[in-house]
């Protein structure tokens, strides 16, 4: 489908509506019309088909097996018990009997038939979630740091999380009519949207709040990346980072990962006007005529900041004042125990690649229905239960050993700091293996950082099944990229808080490939290293990569 034709699409969708009411009823196939795939995404259903099975369906002249992944928005990744238990019921009516949780602070189900679609969206509605922008070209799920009980600044930003959230959902009520009514709404035209217009944004947008010292939402990927500024225990106001984002294609040196830069600094009441300014400055500028060039992160690296801080007074009066200092000392999850302000206690758990299968599921139902309040899902495919009183947690760790599911003495540094996008065998662009592999190649490396003596290291390893960056690859101090079935570009040398990106070193690499350099730079770190040196620094330092200074330079070797 050509860009100028999702453009067209959209603009004519009466606000969000398509013929996605027909295209459900079609008795003639598993699919949705062309055009409502366009439409569908913007209700957080994605039409796929079982990669696995593509070859046997084909040669059986068969259809695609079709099949939907539908994407449950939760904004800052809070998500009550009673949320979460009926999210789970929903896994085993209408799902493959998994629930995924996205890098994004999401929950995502796969294999979902056309006809359970309805019945699984009515399911989430019913306990006050929803899917709508989930996807689509407009702003997606807003992100937050995740240890809200930890102190009011936390608490604070998780609030404004939702409010942004809250703010910048499209305004249509498709998506109630069409999943929750089942009605079809018969209009010449619909109300356009106050913040997207008629045709909605060029391209996804994407917002995240960070609270230093941790940037688990990696604030530099984000298409505004906002970080909270603490003064005297309470929330002063936020940075504005603006203009980062992961994705490019192979080949194509105009397409490439960016920073967001720092911007200035804006009060708690500025954050929702802000933000509004900075997507109707990409609704209007963005490019509409090339979907590999129509992020926010082109528009503004085609301009200037300059451009975009006098955007910004036009549309909201807000003039930023100079940034504040603040400094990130991780991009990862805190692991573990913390105990909140209520002396209760929370604990992260380690979900590997974000998928839980029916034994985890069952395991997280036990604990939450008797020994944890509500969850948190963090920007790192994992989650965090709260509420645990203290007297609880050893019960709580052998559940969940026994679950598969963690295990401060279960998983090594290595494997909490890997992550994995979904791949194959559900993403329609994969071009290798991601979530599938990784856990076996993870084996690997802590063979070799075993070896090496350095097994207590933590170092973020990020995997994509291709260059899209579902996991934020180019911010892994080592980042694999799919290029074919067995195939990655192998990256270095990002930082291990995310605030540099890393660089192409091995192009197209197989697995043997890939081990043989690791195992080098493994044994050049164990030899070399500084005192509380990080591995992505260390790489630059000792020069086995040169540090990048613009996205572009990422995949010139
Ligand atoms: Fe993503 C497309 C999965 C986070 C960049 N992403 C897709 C699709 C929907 C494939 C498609 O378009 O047909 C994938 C569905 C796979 C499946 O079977 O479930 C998919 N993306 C995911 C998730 C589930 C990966 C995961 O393993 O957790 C994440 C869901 C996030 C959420 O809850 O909203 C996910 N995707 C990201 C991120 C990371 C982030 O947002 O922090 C990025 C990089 C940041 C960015 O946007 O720049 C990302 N996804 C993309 C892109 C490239 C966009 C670009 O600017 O070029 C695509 C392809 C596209 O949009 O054309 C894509
Ligand atoms: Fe699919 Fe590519 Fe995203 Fe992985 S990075 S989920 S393969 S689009």
């Amino acid at each position: 489908m050509s860009d100028l034709n999702v453009e067209k699409i959209k603009s004519e969708s009466r606000a969000l509506r398509g013929t996605l009411h027909d295209s459900l009823e079609d008795p003639t196939t598993g699919a949705i019309r062309d055009a409502d795939t366009v439409i569908s995404k913007f209700h957080g259903i994605y039409q796929q088909d079982d990669r696995d099975v593509r070859g046997e369906r084909r040669e059986a002249r068969l259809e695609p097996l079709y099949q939907f992944m539908l994407r449950v928005r939760v904004p800052g990744g809070r998500i009550s018990r009673e949320q979460w238990q009926a999210l789970d019921r929903l896994a085993e009516e209408y799902g493959n009997g998994t629930l995924r949780l996205t890098s994004r602070q999401a929950v995502q189900y796969h294999g979902v038939s056309r006809e359970s679609l309805r019945e699984l969206v009515r399911g989430i509605d019913a306990v006050g979630m929803d899917s709508l922008a989930a996807c689509g070209d407009v702003n997606r799920n807003v992100m937050c740091h995740v240890q809200p009980e930890l102190g009011p600044v936390q608490a604070a930003a998780l609030d404004w999380a939702e409010r942004l959230s809250a703010h910048l959902t499209p305004s249509t009520s498709a998506w109630k009519e069409i999943w929750i009514n089942g009605e079809k709404v018969e209009l010449d035209d619909a109300e356009d949207d106050p913040v997207y217009g008629r045709a909605y944004l060029p391209r996804k947008f994407k917002i995240g709040i960070a609270v230093p010292p941790h940037n688990d939402i990696d604030a530099y990927s984000q298409d505004i990346g906002f970080v909270a500024i603490e003064q005297d225990h309470r929330l002063a106001g936020f940075n504005v980072i603006a203009g980062g984002g992961m994705g490019c294609s192979h080949g194509e040196p105009d397409t490439f990962p960016l920073l967001g830069r720092l911007i200035g600094f804006i009060e708690p009441e500025q954050l929702l006007v802000v933000a509004e300014a900075i997507v109707t400055t990409q609704r209007d500028f963005g490019d509409r005529t090339n979907r590999k060039h129509a992020r926010f992160k082109y528009t503004l690296d085609d301009r200037s900041t300059e451009w975009l801080l006098e955007q910004i007074v036009q549309r909201s009066g807000v003039e930023l004042k100079p940034a504040r200092p603040f400094e990130f000392t991780q991009s990862s999850d805190r692991n573990g125990w913390a105990e909140s302000t209520d002396g209760r206690w929370q604990y992260t758990v380690f979900v590997e690649n974000g998928r839980l299968g029916p034994a985890q599921r069952a395991g997280l139902n036990r604990l939450i229905g008797h020994h944890a309040a509500d969850l948190r899902l963090t920007p790192n495919q994992n989650l965090v239960l709260t509420g645990v009183a203290a007297d609880q947690r050893s019960d709580v760790e052998q559940i969940l050993q026994a679950a598969e599911l963690d295990g401060s003495a279960g998983h090594s540094p290595l494997r909490k700091h890997a992550m994995a996008c979904v791949a194959m065998p559900t993403c329609g662009l994969a071009m290798a293996e991601a979530e599938r592999y990784l856990p076996d190649l993870v084996t690997r490396f802590e063979e070799l950082a075993a070896r090496h003596g350095i097994e207590d290291q933590p170092i973020n390893i990020r995997m994509s099944g291709c260059p899209n960056g579902c996991s934020r690859p180019y911010l892994g101090e080592i980042g694999l990229v799919g290029r074919a079935p067995g195939r990655y570009n192998l990256y270095l040398g990002a930082s291990f808080n995310g605030d540099r990106l890393n660089r192409l070193v091995l192009a197209n690499a197989d697995e043997a490939a890939i081990l043989d350099a690791v195992d080098g730079w493994f044994g050049r770190f164990a030899a070399e290293r500084g005192r509380a040196e990080t591995f992505g620094n260390f790489a630059v330092r000792a020069g086995l990569v040169a540090a990048t200074s613009h996205g572009s330079e990422v995949n010139s070797a």
